[in-house]
């Protein structure tokens, strides 16, 4: 049975206040949940629809350090810049908050004490990582290494975005400061860390068993698997000076784990919107007395923070009792452009900002794109070129067509006044009927997070019309029978008034230019579907274009733009100086490593993982198995065969339940970009390499 809720506490993740926001970031957590709360709001639901900037962590100070600035100016410039991109794309929340803010400080610290005040933290001294040219511990991302789980060697401090797990800087392999570039020595430090072992088997209840049929399988499939390894306890606070204050007086100088403090951040937005509206915060968070009146609490969000939302916030809410726990994650996969990731640093992206100064008033156009291809499943493409045929093919040859046709049709005819419908024939009785059922077909996609197949449920209400209108021909008809032309003007112009309504979620401007181009008065969900939103003459407003072709011109300059930025980015690449040199090591450090070539006989994935390939090598000593972070370079059947250098006395190391025996030498760029290291001709295996 649908449970059914008394309001609705909707979040999309806090964006890091330290970069402008690009498409990537609307198709992971923004669309997804405007969409939702809009489309709850039409069904007069309770909502809140809360959002906000994530201005604490090292994303901020590593920033500011870049650009040679502090943390509160980058944070300033930044929050300013996303609220109004935000703004600007119609994203309906009901108040986008910040974490710098007092209140938010205040509420973390209550999380705090209360979880300490209960003794849930385990109180620690340990070793941690610590540059000793800046002077810092190095937590989250200071610190970079390479994953344990998946071999990415770009993995954090505290979480691998590759594989989304969540890490401690030890659990690194090779950590570099990102400050020096060192390797850091350890030093002894004070934390306070939440005990997620002691928690499992409550999630294990809670999340897998609870909700096996509600969560998407890939956020499903993640959870399952983390807590499958078994949690460790995690610190929830840091040795850094930017972030909220530990408020307990032995640790002055440490602040709160920016994950700690950031979840809370829905709370605080709440709390604020609360204030400025008169509304009662603690109904949206709290569990109430009878347990009916709950709120349903849902975090839109990608699929890097899916550990936090799932696994984390969770348990702190859990831990401290009083507050409702999340109904569900629907976490959104990751977007690509034009075949590769998006990239800030590598300016491989559609900025938001740069959209809009680009392609003016075309909100709708991009919202109506990425809605069609959000990462709902599994990754998906953005490329300029399927812009352009969605918008032109879809958006411009269906829907606005179909709206022009019967809007400038019945302006010619009937001086845009709406005709009362005469004898219905079949087909006009199966559109109607088709109609009908269209409001309810999208709910249930929406219902169910999926909004791809909504958007194109939403699109057959246009196909609908826009057929109509082709098969009955009005402007032929009009030459012999007036009457006829009356109905199906009629009938068009009603789908015209439900492709109004049912566009609101998914095209709030277009849906705004459509209320007033049919004079209609704004309606609920409940209406939609009704053979009579218009009624006999009804006066329509001014045809108004909704939507323009994109040219040639337009894609070839965003492609374009995107070449210039990998040229420019080669060229600062060839111009970077390499990583600094290690540590010198003695000739026999050296001497001691064994070196031979080989041929690689077999290669097949690592199941599971995306890095990773089983390699088996013929050594010339012996035939092995040895798993290499190189699959997301080489297809398996591709390498067979191939000679490659391997050091073959580095101790076996168990990867992913595999035995691997060895290395093989590879050369990687900055950019990543990997390659096997390998004499010019071949060698019989075996043959020594020094
Ligand atoms: N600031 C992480 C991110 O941008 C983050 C989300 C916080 S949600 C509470 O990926
Ligand atoms: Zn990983």
């Amino acid at each position: 049975m649908k449970k059914t809720f008394k309001r609705y506490t909707l979040t999309s993740a806090l964006p890091y206040a330290n970069g402008p926001l690009h498409i990537g970031h609307l198709a992971g957590a923004y669309i997804p949940g405007d969409i939702f709360a809009r489309f709850l709001r039409l069904n007069k639901q309770e909502v809140v629809y809360v959002c906000g900037s994530d201005e604490h962590g090292a994303a901020i100070t590593i920033k500011a350090k870049k650009e040679n600035t502090t943390p509160q100016a980058i944070i300033d410039q930044y929050h300013a810049q996303i609220k109004k991109s935000f703004a600007d794309f119609g994203m309906s929340f009901d108040i986008y908050h910040r974490t710098s803010e007092k209140i938010h400080h205040e509420l973390s610290q209550e999380f705090f004490l209360n979880l300490y005040e209960k003794g849930e933290f385990i109180e620690k001294y340990s070793e941690q990582y610590y540059d000793e040219d800046f002077h810092q511990f190095l937590a989250d991302r200071y610190i970079i290494g390479t994953c344990p789980n998946c071999g990415n060697e770009g993995a954090y401090g505290d979480q691998c975005e590759k594989c989304g797990a969540s890490l401690s800087p030890t659990d690194l392999i090779n950590p570099v400061s990102t400050l020096s570039g060192k390797a850091p020595v350890l030093r002894n430090t004070k934390h306070w860390y939440l005990p997620l072992d002691k928690y499992q088997p409550w999630l294990e209840q809670w999340l897998l068993e609870g909700k096996k049929d509600l969560l998407k399988p890939n956020v499903f499939g993640q959870c399952s698997s983390w807590l499958k390894q078994g949690l460790q306890a995690r610190s929830m606070t840091r040795d850094l000076d930017w972030g909220v204050d530990v408020p307990l007086q032995e640790a002055t100088g440490k602040k709160l784990y920016v994950w700690l403090d950031a979840p809370i951040g829905y709370i605080s937005a709440t709390k604020q919107w609360a204030l400025d509206t008169g509304n009662d915060w603690e109904k949206y968070w709290k569990k109430q007395p009878d347990a009916a009146d709950d709120t349903c609490l849902i975090h839109f969000i990608g699929k890097d923070n899916i550990v936090f939302h799932c696994i984390t916030f969770p348990s702190i809410l859990h831990a401290h009792g009083e507050y409702v726990l999340p109904e569900n994650i629907p976490a959104n996969e990751f977007l690509n452009l034009e075949g590769d990731k998006l990239s800030t640093s590598r300016n491989h992206a559609v900025w938001l900002h740069e959209y809009l100064e680009e392609l003016p008033g075309k909100q709708d156009e991009l919202r109506y794109v990425l809605t069609s291809i959000l990462p709902e499943t599994s990754d998906s493409e953005f490329t300029w070129k399927d812009f352009q045929a969605r918008i032109n093919n879809e958006l411009v040859a269906i829907f606005g067509n179909f709206i022009n046709r019967v809007a400038v049709l019945s302006h010619k005819y009937f001086d845009g006044k709406v005709q009362a419908p005469s004898h219905l024939t079949v087909t006009d009785k199966f559109v109607l009927e088709e109609l009908s059922r269209y409001p309810e077909r999208i709910a249930s996609s929406l219902e169910q997070y999926r909004f791809r197949e909504a958007l194109a449920q939403f699109m057959n209400v246009a196909r609908l019309g826009n057929k109509y209108l082709a098969d009955e021909e009005p402007w032929k008809v009009i030459k012999t029978d007036e009457a006829r032309v009356k109905t199906v003007l009629n009938i068009g112009l009603q789908i015209a008034a439900n492709l109004t309504v049912l566009a609101q979620p998914f095209l709030p401007f277009t849906a705004e230019k459509l209320f007033t181009m049919l004079n209609l008065e704004r309606s609920g969900w409940d209406n939609a579907g009704r053979p009579d939103l218009l009624p006999e003459g009804h006066q329509l407003g001014a045809v108004q274009l909704l939507f323009e072709k994109i040219t040639d011109e337009q894609i070839d300059y965003q492609l374009d733009k995107l070449s210039l930025a990998k040229t420019k980015n080669a060229q600062a690449a060839s111009k970077t100086p390499a990583s600094p040199a290690k540590a010198s090591i003695s000739f026999d450090d050296f001497a001691a490593m064994d070196i031979r070539t080989g041929i690689i006989l077999a290669a097949e994935k690592v199941a599971k993982t995306k890095k990773l390939l089983k390699l088996t090598i013929d050594t010339g000593i012996d035939q092995r198995t040895v798993v290499s972070g190189i699959a997301e370079y080489f297809e398996p059947e591709t390498i067979v065969g191939r000679q490659v250098s391997i050091l073959v006395n580095l101790e076996p190391r168990n990867i992913k339940g595999i035995e691997s025996k060895g290395m093989i030498l590879m050369a990687e760029d900055a950019d990543g970009r990997l390659d096997f290291v390998t004499p010019q001709s071949k060698f019989k295996p075996g043959s020594t390499i020094r």
